[in-house]
């Protein structure tokens, strides 16, 4: 399948027909946090560091263009740093905006099809930390949560379960102040929690610096951290809500609320 083939397939995930693949050894890096901490940047860098050791990168991008922080498109820059492994990268962004709910299953056959054509690392990067973003990660074998010097967006990682999902906290932007009180905050949190903590790394994709531990410390995830109840609970709750949405009886259920026919029981009985 060339390019254009694997990048029409996947538009097309209906008829994605690819074996599921194992979980293990992982190859789904999920990478997540709130717009603008830098997650674009550091993937740029863990891009390069498994283009380095003969992996084959592809990157799903869930719409990053996000307005708020008006960070660079991933692709731009990939297309700029990686032009030297031009054929060993695939970049593909996909726009949530008009997608109605599935977008995890979806995703989920959009990995199989890539493992399938040989692509030995998929990277998944999804801005935000709400439940739709949790819902995105459940699908990769590590999640990597990026935060940055600012407080507010590591709250609502932890109201959301992010921080309990994560294999491993990046604090980016060290070169900024407030993120060694971050990093600090973040492992006390992580130490409440059950298990192994997860390892928390200052990182700033900018100057470089903590980036190769930051690597190496991804390189070393053997087993997922995360506590796989979670994960299996997200990936099943995306699972139904997409059998919801597609239930004959879902926009008849939808009326008959608006207008008062059913009570939210009826509509519920509808959809069973
Ligand atoms: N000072 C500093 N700036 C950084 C660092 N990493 C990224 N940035 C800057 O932060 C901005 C956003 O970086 P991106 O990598 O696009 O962030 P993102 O999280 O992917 O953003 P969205 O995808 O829009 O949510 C850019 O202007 C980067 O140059 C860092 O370590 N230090
Ligand atoms: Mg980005």
């Amino acid at each position: 399948m060339n390019r254009r083939e694997l990048a029409r397939a996947l538009s097309d995930t209906e008829s994605i027909s690819a074996p599921e693949r194992a979980r293990e050894p992982w190859c789904v890096l999920g990478v997540t946090g709130a717009p603008g901490v830098g997650k674009s940047c550091l993937v740029d860098h863990i891009v390069q560091k498994w283009l380095e050791s003969g992996e084959k990168v592809a990157i799903l991008a869930i719409d990053p263009s996000s307005p708020v922080s008006g960070g660079a498109l991933l692709g731009d820059r990939m297309r700029m740093s990686s032009v030297d492994f031009g054929e060993d990268v695939f970049f593909r962004s996909i726009a949530t905006r008009n997608l109605p709910g599935g977008l995890p299953s979806r995703l989920d056959k959009m990995v199989d099809l890539l493992v399938e054509q040989g692509w030995t690392k998929i990277i998944i990067e999804t801005v935000g930390a709400g439940q739709s973003e949790i819902r995105i990660v459940a699908v990769a074998d590590r999640i990597l949560l990026v935060e940055g010097p600012a407080r507010g967006d590591v709250i609502q990682a932890e109201k959301a379960g992010i921080l309990e999902l994560a294999d491993i906290v990046a604090v980016n932007k060290c070169d900024l102040e407030g993120a060694e009180r971050v990093a600090d905050e973040i492992q006390l949190s992580l130490n409440f929690s059950e298990g192994d903590a997860a390892p928390v790394v200052l990182c700033s994709a900018e100057t470089g610096e903590g980036v190769s531990e930051l690597l190496s410390t991804i390189e070393d995830l053997t087993a997922a951290r995360g506590p796989a109840i979670a994960r299996a609970r997200e990936r099943l709750l995306a699972a139904h809500q997409e059998l919801l949405l597609s239930h004959p009886n879902f926009s008849d259920a939808l009326k008959g609320l608006c207008d008062g026919r059913y009570t939210i029981e009826e509509a519920i009985d509808l959809l069973k």
